[in-house]
């Protein structure tokens, strides 16, 4: 594991360098999920391939930016699944971005996962990582240096509610509605890396990305942002659950599956189960 976590955080310092340029281009293809790729998605998927290529012990990696999975190592024992730079849509109005990394023993699967990761790329490199505990890392002169552990409270005040509102169910805003008018603070850039940050650095709230009337199972795709943010709020003392069920429970039929999902702190996902058990 410790041969992964260096490969993710030599990733992360080429990555920053990569975002640092003037032309972000775009280019002609487009990815699993029919977005146009930017020529930095791209980049950064080939970073990190190469930098997990140089870890014996990564068996098979699947990228959000690829359509397969890729076999690295035969005798390797990890499965890592992840998004090489998430909100990429989000650097040519300079706001923040990530990278999530999920790290699965044997085979992809939420059953599997034994540690995930993200990385944001903000006005600071900020890295943090949940195996037992979730750990919050600085990027300092080229290393990345231990600040603290993050522990979620039981109750937030901020709410980032994903998803275009016009396709909500009528039941789903009312609920945010509600959250609104008990004074929960609005916090959405459009990326998931920042935005779930935020929520955890700042103790709670929630985070939401609910099925729609065009997205019927969600935008966020399971193996690369689901179940690594699941991890992460749950070994952080919070919760994640697809309206019902824990997304941790959740299978996959192929790695670029979505689902939909809400990630926070107990209060605000307890309340989310309530109104989905009355309207589902
Ligand atoms: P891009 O990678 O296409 O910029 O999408 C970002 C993202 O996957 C995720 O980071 C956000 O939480 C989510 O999309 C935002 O989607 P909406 O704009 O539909 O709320």
């Amino acid at each position: 594991m410790r041969d992964i976590f260096d490969a993710i955080q030599r990733s992360a310092i080429r990555i920053k360098d990569a975002i640092d340029v003037k032309d972000i281009g775009y280019s002609q293809q487009e990815n699993s999920s029919g977005e146009t790729q930017l020529e930095l998605d791209i980049k950064c998927d080939l970073i990190i391939q190469e930098e997990f290529s140089k870890v014996s012990s990564v068996h098979t990696i699947a990228s959000e930016e690829k359509e397969k999975e890729m076999l690295l190592n035969k005798d390797g024992k990890y499965f890592v699944a992840y998004d090489p730079l998430d909100g990429s849509s989000l650097i040519d109005v300079n706001l923040s971005v990530g990278s999530i990394y999920g790290i699965y023993d044997g085979a992809f699967g939420a059953e599997n996962m034994v540690a995930s990761c993200y990385v944001v790329h903000g006005p600071r490199v900020e890295m943090v990582f949940a195996e037992n505990k979730t750990k919050l890392y600085l990027l300092q002169a080229g290393e990345f240096e231990f600040v603290k552990e993050i522990r979620l409270n039981e109750k937030g005040k901020l709410m980032a509610p994903g998803g275009t509102q016009q396709n909500w169910a009528s039941y789903h805003k009312g609920m945010i509605d509600n959250f609104f008018q008990e004074g929960y603070r609005l916090r959405y850039s459009g990326g998931m890396v920042p935005d779930l940050h935020q929520i955890l650095l700042k103790g709670g709230g929630l985070f939401s990305y609910p099925a729609t009337s065009d997205k019927p199972e969600g935008k966020l795709r399971r193996l690369f942002e689901v179940f690594p943010f699941a991890f992460i709020y749950e070994k952080s003392g919070g919760q994640a659950i697809d309206g019902k069920n824990n997304l941790m429970s959740l299978g996959h039929s192929h790695i670029h599956d979505t689902a939909v999902c809400f990630f926070g702190s107990n209060y605000e996902v307890d309340r989310v189960k309530e109104v989905y058990s009355e309207n589902e």
